[in-house]
């Protein structure tokens, strides 16, 4: 179990070397990587969130993260207020306000806990995802509250790319982003980083660090679009997009991504309105957000022609989390589709074995309770646990055989077998 601020056996003068703010799935991640070289404090304002890792309950661990937890208890304090240290990691949560604009307002509040602490030749390191010019302004407003002269701290931009099911892996593999102000900051973060990071660090400035990060998630967004507007261009051609982009994907320079339900989770569907703030007009990037989020409607409209009686029926929807193998809800394309649903008066019932019922409305049961005497089976996540079912068994708990799939996970000719009527969202041979 990690020390608490009472069991530390750091002295109040001495100064930790490293002090995390925010212990999400980016900054507990780091917080107990570079626990393995330095004493970490890791910071969260939520005292639910400091008991849950204090038990060691966090439930979203992948073996790989809760092995490096346990190897390194004695070097990791977790508590609910700053830390002086010689490095400051902030990773808290920006997500977006109602007018498609940056909430910083969890990144500003963790610059006002630094300030108190900040003295000259401390490093602070952002990685939350921000809009470009955010670390600048950072270093401004860091040095009026603190005293320190801007010159005087060393500040670098310092992006997560990791993949939320492989995060020990990702966050120690993969290449970085270090958006420096000076190069005594770059030099200060290579040193930090170099104690867990086998990737290489790619050493820039601040503004143009933040915009690739933003490139890099809307650039994903954008070709998830593009996928998606293959899928329903397929279902008017009578082609099956799947075949199709496997084929096209062949080309030694082509690389279409998957059609879905759309994009959820907590960075993509945000991170592209980040560019967007300084921009008024329509562009590429705004259509590619409609193009995601209007796939919720298009399964929609599936369920309701596969419906035996569509002014009632009962639903059961697989699937609540934003993609499979996670249990994150965040911004899921479920969300809209069973919205939609619910505000036809249809019953929905969801199963989905990684999130758990207090995490999606309606909660979550089991695969049995959540088929029985349904109308209609629709699958929203790519969970492995939905790659394998059988349609016979799924069937005898029905009480009509239709189902869904905006996923291309079941076999359109083994479930026709088993006496389905089948929709695949793209497969304009089934739909
Ligand atoms: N999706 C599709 N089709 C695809 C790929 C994804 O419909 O071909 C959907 C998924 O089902 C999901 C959504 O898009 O609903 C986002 O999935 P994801 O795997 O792209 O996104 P994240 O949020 O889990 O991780 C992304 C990654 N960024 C990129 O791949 C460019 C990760 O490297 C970042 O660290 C992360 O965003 C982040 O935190 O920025």
């Amino acid at each position: 179990m990690p020390r608490t601020s009472t069991e530390s056996t750091r002295r109040d003068s001495q100064v930790a070397d490293v002090c995390v703010l925010g212990l999400g799935h980016v900054g507990f991640p780091l917080a107990v990587l570079a626990a393995s070289t330095y004493d970490v404090v890791g910071v969260d304002v939520d005292e639910s969130r400091i008991a849950t890792i204090e038990a060691g309950a966090f439930e979203d661990a992948e073996p790989a993260l809760r092995e490096r937890f346990d190897d390194v208890q004695d070097a990791l304090t977790v508590q609910t207020t700053i830390a002086p240290a010689d490095r400051y990691v902030i990773a808290t949560p920006t997500p977006i306000t109602d007018d498609d604009t940056a909430d910083l307002a969890a990144v500003e509040a963790a610059c006002e806990m630094i300030a108190t602490e900040l003295t000259p030749g401390d490093l602070v390191v952002l990685t939350s995802t921000v809009p470009p010019g955010t670390t600048e302004r950072l270093l401004h407003r860091s040095s009026r509250d603190s005293g320190v002269p801007p010159d005087e701290i060393a500040l670098v931009y310092c992006p997560e790319r990791a993949l939320p099911t492989d995060t020990v892996a990702e966050m120690t593999g993969n290449d970085r982003l270090v958006g420096a102000i000076d190069d005594r900051s770059a030099t200060e973060a290579r040193r930090f980083y170099e104690s867990f990071v086998d990737g290489s660090l790619h050493v820039t400035d601040p503004r143009t660090a933040e915009f690739a990060k933003l490139v890099e998630n809307t650039y994903r967004d954008v070709n998830i679009a593009l996928a998606n507007e293959f899928a329903l261009l397929a279902e008017t051609h009578g082609v099956d997009v799947h075949e199709a982009i496997a084929l096209a994907n062949d080309h030694p320079r082509v690389d279409v991504h998957r059609p879905g339900p759309g994009v959820g989770g907590h960075c993509i569907p945000i991170d592209p309105w980040f560019l967007l703030e300084e921009t008024t007009q329509d562009t590429l990037i705004s259509q590619a957000r409609a193009r995601n989020d209007e796939m919720a409607t298009h399964v929609y409209r599936h369920i309701q022609t596969a419906l035996p009686d569509p002014t009632s029926a009962t639903v059961t929807v697989f699937g609540a989390a934003y993609k499979g193998g996670v249990g994150d809800t965040r911004m899921s394309p479920a969300r809209l589709v069973v919205d939609r649903m619910q505000d036809t008066g249809w019953t929905v019932r969801v199963h989905d074995p990684c999130v758990e019922p207090d995490a999606f409305d309606p909660a979550p049961v089991d695969r049995e309770t959540a088929l029985t005497g349904s109308d209609c089976l629709v699958i929203l996540t790519d969970h492995d646990d939905f790659t394998d079912l059988d349609p016979t068994t799924v069937g005898d708990r029905m009480a009509n055989r239709a189902v869904v799939d905006a996923r291309a996970l079941v076999d359109p000719a083994a479930w026709q077998e088993a006496g389905f009527s089948v929709r695949v969202l793209g497969d304009g041979t089934t739909t």
